[in-house]
């Protein structure tokens, strides 16, 4: 951390992409808190002191989409357009899967620690003693362990969430099978923000098997429960193919503010570097001076390019350009940023389909991926979010982050019941190999007391 903030400010922006560094001020006025449960987002104020914009020395010579060039970047203050009618784009036909991580390897399962009470805290990180590489907010915590590997991960992870807590305490009673524990599991099911519809099918259903004599005992009715939840998941945990077809693959994110989208990106870049695909970053959230820097330091810290052109620039030519660029160079993926917005705030909702307009000026099918990052603790406002950002821009896959923290867990299981959008990822947590992909039963399998046996 204390490099870089004490770093001093270049007097003219270097040519390298990766090269502008800002003050200190300017970050901590920038770099978001995450909001929290299901509190509305305040809007985002306009940085007080514009910085001259660091200008890509490619993006001078290409040549804008005259959309771009006609609609200011202040489109989004105007009146509401028409949305864009939602799409669902599906990759190429020639796909690939992206290589398996040991981190998604279903593994052997190490004998694991009896159920533990309902103690939420995780545990505390150690503080690194001398950090080796500057420790910007939304970066990476270089002293935040990663989760284990595996199933033991996502318990570790997601055991301090309302959904583990509630049903660890249920069962640790060892309750008797009757409507008296049915109406706990509503009333945990509700809790947990899973959605008064989904909770009222799963424990309808529930009731139904109860009055049959298929249970017998509560321990067999939980295992229903793991059934049931898991039939919700199961249709959403699809992987996101990125297609090897020669041109590049485009993921563009999108969410409210403050979820987890420039992190996310920069988890995803790390595992695509992984992979070895020729990778580029495009800086689309122009609102804040710091969030291209955030972006930079996680293409610095991949070695990816990041195509910018600073704050205040027109996100739609920041994208325009980076395609450009990336279709130049042969990149095989093309992640761009955006910045978070309000769901309520029509005028900047359209302006993420003005973005898609202009990059399906280059290429027709582009973006291949409208991955849509949603905060975990965000709980039932999450549904409403969802909707609106599918409306403006045909959202094509979810990552759900912070299940790590004081998420409630519930409200995927809502999603996917909802909207049945693929879950491409999860985060459990800071590190890179915390962006996990969806995985259905490890999850509700975190969720539910180990006792179960799963
Ligand atoms: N614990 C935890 N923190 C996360 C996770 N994902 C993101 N964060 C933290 O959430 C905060 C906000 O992340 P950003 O990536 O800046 O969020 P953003 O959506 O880009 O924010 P805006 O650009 O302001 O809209 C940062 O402090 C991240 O470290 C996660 O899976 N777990
Ligand atoms: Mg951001």
């Amino acid at each position: 951390m204390v490099s870089f903030f004490r770093r001093k400010k270049p007097e003219t922006p270097a040519g390298s992409e990766s090269a502008r560094r800002y003050s200190a001020e300017e970050l901590a006025a920038a770099f978001p808190t995450a909001p929290s449960g299901d509190a509305p987002v305040a809007p985002r104020a306009p940085d007080p002191a514009p910085v001259a914009a660091p200008v890509d020395d490619r993006a001078a010579v290409v040549e804008k989409p005259a959309e771009a060039v006609e609609e200011s970047h202040d489109a989004a203050r105007k009146p509401a357009v028409a949305a864009e009618p939602a799409e669902t784009e599906v990759p190429a036909a020639a796909v690939e899967a992206p290589a398996p991580t040991p981190a998604t390897a279903p593994a052997a399962l190490a004998p694991e620690p009896a159920p533990a009470p309902p103690t939420p805290a995780p545990a505390p990180r150690p503080a690194p003693e001398a950090p080796a590489e500057p420790d910007l907010p939304g970066v990476a915590n270089p002293g935040a362990a990663a989760a284990p590997a595996g199933k033991r991960g996502w318990r570790e992870r997601l055991r301090g969430s309302a959904f583990a807590r509630s049903f660890g305490g249920l069962f640790y009673t060892n309750p008797k099978l009757d409507e008296d524990l049915l109406d706990q599991i509503e009333t945990a099911l509700i809790t947990a923000d899973v959605g008064v519809a989904a909770t009222t099918e799963l424990v309808a259903g529930l009731r139904k098997r109860m009055n049959a004599r298929e249970f017998a005992d509560a321990h067999a009715l939980l295992l229903a429960l793991r059934e049931q939840l898991l039939a919700l998941l199961r249709p959403v945990a699809v992987p996101l193919r990125v297609a090897r077809d020669g041109k590049p693959f485009v993921l563009l994110t999108v969410g409210v503010n403050g979820v987890g989208k420039t992190t996310t990106i920069g988890k995803l870049a790390k595992r695509f570097k992984d992979e070895g695909r020729p990778l580029m970053l495009a800086a689309g959230d122009t609102f804040r001076a710091a969030a291209v820097a955030q972006l930079q330091a996680w293409g610095e810290r991949n070695g990816v390019a990041v195509i910018a052109q600073g704050q205040n620039a027109d996100a739609a030519s920041v994208a325009f350009d980076a395609l450009q660029a990336a279709t130049a160079r042969n990149i095989e993926v093309l992640i761009a940023d955006t910045a978070g917005r309000l769901h309520t705030q029509q005028g900047l909702m359209a302006e993420l389909g003005k973005i898609k307009r202009v990059l399906q000026k280059i290429d027709p099918s582009a973006p291949h991926e409208v991955l849509m990052v949603i905060d975990g603790t965000t709980g039932q406002n999450a549904v409403s979010q969802l909707r609106q950002f599918h409306a403006a821009v045909g959202v094509t896959g979810l990552v759900v982050t912070k299940l790590d923290g004081t998420a409630k867990g519930g409200v995927v299981f809502a999603l996917a019941r909802e909207f049945g959008i693929p879950i491409r990822f999860a985060g459990i947590g800071e590190r890179p190999e915390d962006l996990r992909v969806f995985d259905a039963e490890a999850f509700v399998d975190a969720l539910l007391p180990e006792t179960l046996g799963t």
